[in-house]
C-alpha cells in the first residue's frame, strides 16, 4: 500500500483530506505548523516549519506520494509568501529527492489565473494571469513541479483549487469556483491512485454550471466531479452580491481588487 503524507492538515482543506483520506483506509502522515491533535490511538503525525529540512525528513520517509497544501492561502506581505510559499516548497521537493517520493500533490490555485475576466473560458494549457502575491507564488510552485518532473523524474500534479471551504457557495463569484467536500476528496484519492502522469494540472472544482474552466477537454488523473454549486443558485443570487466592481469584473474576485490600481476595464474591451 502506498504511504501518502499530507502537509497543511491543520487547515480547512486538510483537515477534510486527514478525515476523509483515513475514512477510505489510506496510510496517511499528516503535518501540520502547531501540534495536531490525534483523530485516534496511533494516528501518524509531524509537525514543525518545513523550511527546516530536519522537519521534512520527518515527514517524507518512506513516502510514495505527497500532497503539499502547507503555505499561506491567502494574500500575505512579500517576506512571508517568500518563506512559506517559496522556501518552503523548495525544501519539499529537495526532500523528496532525498527520500525517493514518487509524486507530488501540489495545491495550486485559481488565483495563478485570477485577473481573466469572468467572461472568460479557461483551458489547462490557459498562461498564467495571477492577481497577487499569493498567485504568483502558484505560478512558482507549478513551474517547479515541472522542473522536478524534468530534471528528476519526481511525478508532479497542480490542483488548481477553486474555493474549498467545507460549506455550500456564498457568493455568485463561488458559484463558478465552488470545489465540494466529496468532489475535494475523489480529487485527492485519484491524485493518489492513478497511473503514470507525468508532469499534470487539474482545475479543482465541482461541476459546476457556471465554471470558468473548461472541464469537457478531460484531465490526465480522470477526476470526475459529481457536485455542482448551481444547487445553491437560487438562495445565492437573491442576497446582494458583497464584491465590488473589480471584484466582479475579474475571476479572482477581492484577491484581483486588493492593491488594484489600473483603469477598470470597459465590458467587452480586451486585456
Ligand atoms: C484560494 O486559493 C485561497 O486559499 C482561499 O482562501 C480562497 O480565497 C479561494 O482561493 C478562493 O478563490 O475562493
Amino acid at each position: 500500500m502506498k504511504k501518502v503524507a499530507l502537509s497543511g492538515a491543520g487547515g480547512i482543506v486538510g483537515g477534510i483530506l486527514r478525515r476523509g483520506l483515513q475514512r477510505k483506509g489510506v496510510d496517511l502522515r499528516c503535518a501540520g505548523w502547531q501540534p495536531l491533535e490525534p483523530l485516534h490511538p496511533g494516528e501518524d503525525l509531524v509537525h514543525g516549519d518545513l523550511r527546516d529540512p530536519a522537519v521534512v525528513d520527518r515527514l517524507l520517509a518512506g513516502v510514495d506520494v505527497l500532497i503539499h497544501l502547507a503555505g499561506s492561502s491567502v494574500e500575505r506581505p512579500l517576506p512571508e509568501i517568500i518563506d512559506n510559499n517559496l522556501r518552503a516548497l523548495y525544501e519539499v521537493y529537495e526532500g523528496a529527492r532525498r527520500h525517493g517520493v514518487k509524486r507530488v500533490v501540489f495545491a495550486s490555485s485559481n488565483h495563478a489565473f485570477g485577473m481573466y475576466r469572468t467572461t472568460d473560458r479557461l483551458k489547462l494549457d490557459a498562461p498564467f494571469r495571477p492577481d497577487g502575491l499569493y498567485g504568483l507564488s502558484k505560478v512558482w510552485g507549478e513551474a517547479m513541479a515541472r522542473m522536478y518532473w524534468d530534471k528528476h523524474g519526481i511525478e508532479g500534479i497542480s490542483l488548481r483549487i477553486g474555493t474549498a471551504m467545507g460549506q455550500p457557495p456564498e457568493n455568485a463569484r463561488q458559484l463558478s469556483t465552488w470545489l465540494g467536500s466529496e468532489d475535494l476528496l475523489q480529487l485527492a484519492m485519484r491524485c493518489i491512485e492513478a497511473g503514470p502522469v507525468g508532469c499534470a494540472a487539474v482545475w479543482g472544482i465541482s461541476a459546476n454550471t457556471r465554471a470558468w474552466y473548461d472541464l469537457a477537454e478531460g484531465n490526465a488523473i480522470g477526476y470526475a466531479p459529481v457536485e455542482n454549486a448551481e444547487r445553491w443558485a437560487g438562495e445565492v443570487l437573491a442576497r446582494p452580491d458583497p464584491l465590488d466592481a473589480i471584484a466582479r469584473t475579474f475571476q479572482g474576485g477581492s484577491f484581483a481588487s486588493h492593491d488594484y490600481t489600473a483603469p477598470l476595464p470597459a465590458a467587452g474591451e480586451r486585456a
